[in-house]
């Protein structure tokens, strides 16, 4: 009698030390969640667009217009660990611009007043390690924040003077139209994707002289343009050059900042219509080598532009303008030349070549057969 109880007590110990050796062993590596947004939506024209993606995301909404977000959370390396629950939350900002949640998504109206509305969408989910009754004690959460700029068209006709809520636009010369609208641009949304390749801030204009670097920037934006560059992206990855995508430099100007970069008069980029890019693979701020001649001048930016070309032939796009540029540049030895590309959206076929036989100045080019 005395051996068994012994033995049960023994065995009883020996299950203590056990769940105290497991519950003491390290836990696994915690498992990683992924997020991301598919956001569908009426852009201005009336049109409905959808996004993806897993960064900050950033759309231009009609006032009023349909918007739907559909988080998604996929788990990867989640090892041992079981997912035990999921909670998605979606935030507006201002409140109130809250996103209703009804499955599969959350939908709700674009904001009716014009301005930039940050919605914040945190995913938690909590994992459990099956086992034992230990383990299960000691869940483990993982939260992941998303966030999506939605942004709505401010009037032009709230420009006083030149300025737009504070923030100087300029005087648009005579002949010029006055983008009909602006879309502003929150320092935190500069980054955010409009679609695959191109960020929001990539179509806001640098401060004109003498005014601060201030934020939000305002900027016309139109989706026809963003449309062309990722038309442009995808012929580029269907033809021999090895190009991931076109690098974009300059997109609106306000007037104030083409006086002082010595932009034409009515330049297409007071409308924020057109584009200046290069392909710049390697990352060097400058335009690669397209042609394999291991020169970079005006024939590599021709290549580019003649796929331009064939895209605005083509019909799939606003047809506009495409000039390409040839730059010598007499400060760096190594790279004699440059090279650079412009493309637009004025609703005709226009192209142009001209060549920069001094890079400091703008005023002596000559034009090149193209
Ligand atoms: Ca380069
Ligand atoms: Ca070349």
């Amino acid at each position: 009698m005395a051996v068994r109880l012994w033995l049960v007590c023994g065995m009883a110990l020996a299950g203590v030390a056990l769940a105290a050796m497991r519950y003491a062993a390290p836990a696994p590596p915690p498992p990683e969640v992924s997020t991301s947004l598919h956001v569908r939506w009426e852009a201005p024209e009336g049109e409905t667009r959808s996004l993806s993606g897993s960064g900050t995301l950033a759309l231009v909404a009609r006032p009023g217009g349909a918007l739907a977000v559909m988080p998604r959370a996929e788990i990867t390396g989640a090892g041992s660990w079981v997912l035990d629950s999921m909670v998605q939350r979606m935030e507006g900002s201002p409140p109130a611009f809250s996103l209703e949640g009804k499955k599969p998504g959350w939908r709700a109206e674009a904001p009716a007043q014009g301005g930039s509305y940050e919605v914040r969408c945190a995913t938690t989910a909590v994992f459990t390690l099956p086992g034992t009754w230990a383990r299960r004690g000691r869940p483990h959460s993982v939260t992941t924040l998303q966030r999506l700029f939605v942004c709505v068209p401010i009037s032009s006709r709230e420009l006083r003077r030149g300025f737009l809520r504070g923030y100087w636009i300029g005087e648009y010369p005579a002949g010029v139209p006055v983008p009909s609208s602006f879309v502003a641009v929150p320092r935190e949304a500069a980054k955010a994707h409009v679609s695959r390749h191109l960020r929001l801030g990539e179509f806001t204009s640098p401060p004109s002289e003498g005014h601060p670097d201030a934020w939000p920037r305002y900027a016309p934006f139109h989706y026809a343009l963003v449309d062309k560059i990722e038309a442009l992206n995808d012929s580029l990855r269907r033809r021999s050059i090895a190009a991931r995508a076109v690098h974009c430099y300059s997109g609106f100007r306000s007037p104030g900042y083409n006086r002082s970069v010595g932009g034409a008069p009515a330049s297409q980029h007071l409308t924020g219509l057109a584009m200046d890019f290069i392909i710049d693979d390697d990352g060097d701020g400058r335009m690669d080598e397209l042609t394999g001649d291991g020169v970079v001048n005006i024939d590599d930016a021709r290549l580019v532009g003649e796929i331009a070309r064939e895209l605005d032939a083509s019909g799939r796009v606003v047809p506009g303008g495409i000039g390409i540029y040839g730059l010598r540049d007499p400060n760096d030895p190594r790279h004699p030349t440059d090279a650079n590309l412009h493309i637009d959206i004025r609703g005709r076929s226009v192209r142009w070549a001209r060549y920069y036989p001094d890079r400091a100045r703008h005023d002596r080019w000559q034009d090149w057969p193209w």
